[in-house]
């Protein structure tokens, strides 16, 4: 019955075991699940457009084939995401309707533009960093196929995130220019990385639940330190300096002291009106048009091997 059902699921929680796909899990579970999953993997696909945006004006054959294999990378990760959410008995083309229909939503970091060279660097070494900070706890979600798809996950985001720090750090020991350009790309996207990790607690309507669930482990706001903390010394390393002027270490917190991101410029980034929203899914839903073919003729070889002559 479904009280016990539900016993034997809180009890799996309790215990930090998984749930898997066959499992009984509460409705809301299994909509939170969809929501989030969605948006990850929204934000994988919708994220390689500002990468891409370089790919044919990269600075050398190295890095052009170094970023091939991000954007690539962005394109996988996106698929083992909506093969997680399918998992939860949702298919990927209901997902990707809803996307271009606005009713699912991807990271608003990725409503920014990539202006120069620079960008893409302050981009991966920013928000490649602090993807990780927030997926590393999900590794360890409650969800089995979801915490499984984000070991992989993590391990390729800290290649992405590697090579961020290599481009800025080949700018920064290059001529002025290229340090000035690198400095306002780091302004540029300061704000932006830490607006990913999403509202402050008080104002997250669906941590408290999610945190029960153990779906997540830590609040926005903890995470959102934790990058900073990581962050910070690295910009040190690279002699890239944070746009906050209030941006320092207190001891007796054990953490740095920081400026929040403008929370009503991301309300209004997740609402639709940022500088690239229309654009970045105008291009999605012509990218999805364009493949329709390879749909269809995907679609048509399958029926094929599936009639019996073909065995
Ligand atoms: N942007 O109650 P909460 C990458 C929404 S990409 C947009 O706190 P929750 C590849 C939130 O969905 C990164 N929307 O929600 C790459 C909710 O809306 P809803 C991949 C945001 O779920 C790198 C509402 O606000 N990672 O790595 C944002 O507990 C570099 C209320 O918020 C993920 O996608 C936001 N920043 O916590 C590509 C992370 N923040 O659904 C190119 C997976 C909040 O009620 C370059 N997701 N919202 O309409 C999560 O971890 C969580 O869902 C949070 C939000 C932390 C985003």
């Amino acid at each position: 019955d479904e009280a016990g059902l539900r016993a034997h699921f809180e009890k799996v929680i309790a215990d930090d075991r998984k749930i898997e796909p066959r499992d009984w899990m509460p409705d809301a579970y299994r909509r939170t699940l969809v929501r989030q999953i969605a948006q990850h993997a929204h934000s994988e696909i919708v994220g390689m457009q500002p990468e891409a945006n370089w790919l044919t004006r990269a600075p050398s054959l190295a890095r052009k084939t170094i970023l091939l294999a991000k954007v690539q990378d962005e394109a996988g990760h996106g698929l083992y995401l909506y093969a997680a959410a399918e998992t939860l008995g949702v298919h990927r083309a209901d997902l990707l309707d809803a996307l271009h229909e606005g009713r699912q939503r991807y990271l608003s970091f990725i409503n920014y533009p990539t202006l120069t060279w620079a960008d893409t660097g302050a981009l991966a070494w920013l928000t490649d960093g602090a993807a990780i900070v927030n997926q590393v706890p999900l590794c360890r979600s409650s969800y089995g196929p979801y915490a499984r798809a984000m070991v992989r996950v993590c391990k390729e985001e800290s290649f992405h995130h590697r090579q961020g720090f290599d481009s800025l750090w080949a700018l920064t020991h290059g001529t002025p220019a290229q340090r000035q350009m690198a400095q306002e790309a780091v302004d540029r996207w300061w704000y932006p990385a830490l607006a990913m990790f999403g509202p402050p607690h008080h104002a997250s309507v669906h941590s408290e639940q999610s945190m029960a669930w153990r779906i997540k482990r830590f609040t926005n706001d903890e995470l959102r330190q934790r990058f900073v903390d990581i962050c910070v010394p690295q910009a040190e390393l690279l002699g890239l300096t944070p746009p906050d002027a209030h941006l320092r270490w207190n001891d007796d917190r054990g953490h740095y002291d920081f400026t929040p991101p403008d929370f009503d410029e991301l309300t209004r980034v997740i609402k639709g009106d940022g500088p690239c929203n229309r654009q970045r899914l105008a291009h999605r839903r012509r990218a999805h048009d364009e493949g329709a073919w390879v749909r269809e003729a995907a679609a048509a070889h399958a029926a094929k091997h599936r009639t019996p002559h073909h065995g």
